[in-house]
């Protein structure tokens, strides 16, 4: 029975110590050293082989290294195996920590004072409280919630946008496509922390951003074919919005030449916001491998139609 890693080698090979000092029962590999391909019942990969149900005849369980699962091709997962996304604590701390970054970069202007620098000019800009400061977060899920449960700490005017409804204290819970607008219509920061899905491709378009107030930004930070870049430049030209800081694109790596690049106000990270970490993910695996030889339900198991 074989563990395959399927995606960064160099963290591969972390993965492989931590199995070695915490379940050397279980055979280990990394991907392309897969052994016998027979023998693969589990697979942890960014992105599987295309041809996964040939490949891996008895494999079991699929899990995403990431949080999201966008990039796999479900209708190319055998319908008996659960697909299992990345929950722990690793990546959630990660992306509270840049989500944090970028709201207070907005709030406290520190974009116009770097601006300011370059040109010599010595200003004041008011300082505004981060009560009068709303943050809008799509997205109430994992990432989220964490993000928003931090920004609290700094007393920001906070909501959040979801399918179904939340009830989160000290947050204004928006549900359903009917409460889009007025979730919109207060958020001076949007943050996206959407998984890509039918239903959540090109989401961040110009009729979606045009209704923010007038000088809103935003921090995407879900997926690149969230949003409809020219839609972004459009109304970043118009003034409509303020800043945009994006660490996804479509594609990635972001060609050069792209206008992004050079925008004054947009700033451009390369999908760094948060990556799993291998010691507390690998435990989060292990957890999972015991619920699922006694039966139990995995932490994490997305829900194929949703997909998500
Ligand atoms: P979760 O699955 O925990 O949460 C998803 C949230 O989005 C839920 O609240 C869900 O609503 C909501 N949602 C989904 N579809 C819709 C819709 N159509 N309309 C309204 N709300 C919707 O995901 P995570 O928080 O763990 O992660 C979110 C995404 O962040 C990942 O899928 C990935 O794309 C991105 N990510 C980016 C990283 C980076 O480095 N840039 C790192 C890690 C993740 P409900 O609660 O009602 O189900
Ligand atoms: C993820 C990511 O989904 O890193 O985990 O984007």
């Amino acid at each position: 029975m074989t563990f395959l890693y399927k995606a960064d080698p160099a963290r591969g090979a972390v993965w492989a110590k931590l199995f070695a000092e915490r379940a050397p029962e279980i055979a280990f590999s990394v991907w392309p050293d897969s052994g016998e391909l027979a023998h693969v019942r589990y697979l942890a990969a960014w992105q599987p082989p295309v041809d996964i149900a040939q490949t891996f005849p008895n494999l079991e369980v699929l899990f995403s290294v990431g949080a999201g699962i966008d990039q796999f091709d479900l209708s190319v997962v055998p319908a008996h195996v659960p697909i299992v996304r990345m929950i722990e604590p690793g990546i959630v701390e990660g992306m509270v920590e840049y989500v944090t970054h970028a709201v207070l970069t907005i709030h406290r202007d520190s974009l116009d004072y770097a601006d300011q620098q370059r040109r010599g000019i010595w200003r004041e800009l008011p300082v505004r409280p981060a009560a009068s400061c709303r943050v809008g977060v799509l997205g109430l899920g994992m990432l989220g919630t964490a993000v928003l449960e931090r920004l609290r700490l700094f007393g920001y005017d906070r909501a959040g946008w979801s399918r179904s409804e939340h009830l989160i204290d000290g947050v204004a819970c928006y549900a359903g496509e009917a409460a889009l607008d007025a979730f919109l219509a207060r958020t001076d920061i949007l943050v996206c922390l959407l998984p890509l899905t039918p239903a959540t491709r090109h989401l961040l378009d110009a009729r979606l951003l045009g209704k923010l107030p007038r000088g809103a930004s935003l921090i995407q930070t879900g997926r690149g074919a969230h949003l409809v870049q020219d839609d972004l430049l459009r109304l970043l030209d118009a003034e409509h919005l303020r800043y945009a800081l994006l660490d996804v694109t479509t594609p990635e790596p972001l060609p050069p030449g792209h206008p992004f690049w050079r925008h004054p106000r947009v700033r451009i990270t390369p999908h760094i916001a948060s990556a799993t970490r291998p010691e507390t993910a690998v435990e989060s695996v292990l957890d999972n491998l015991k619920r699922h030889r006694l039966g139990l339900p995995m932490t994490g198991e997305i829900d194929r139609r949703r997909g998500y």
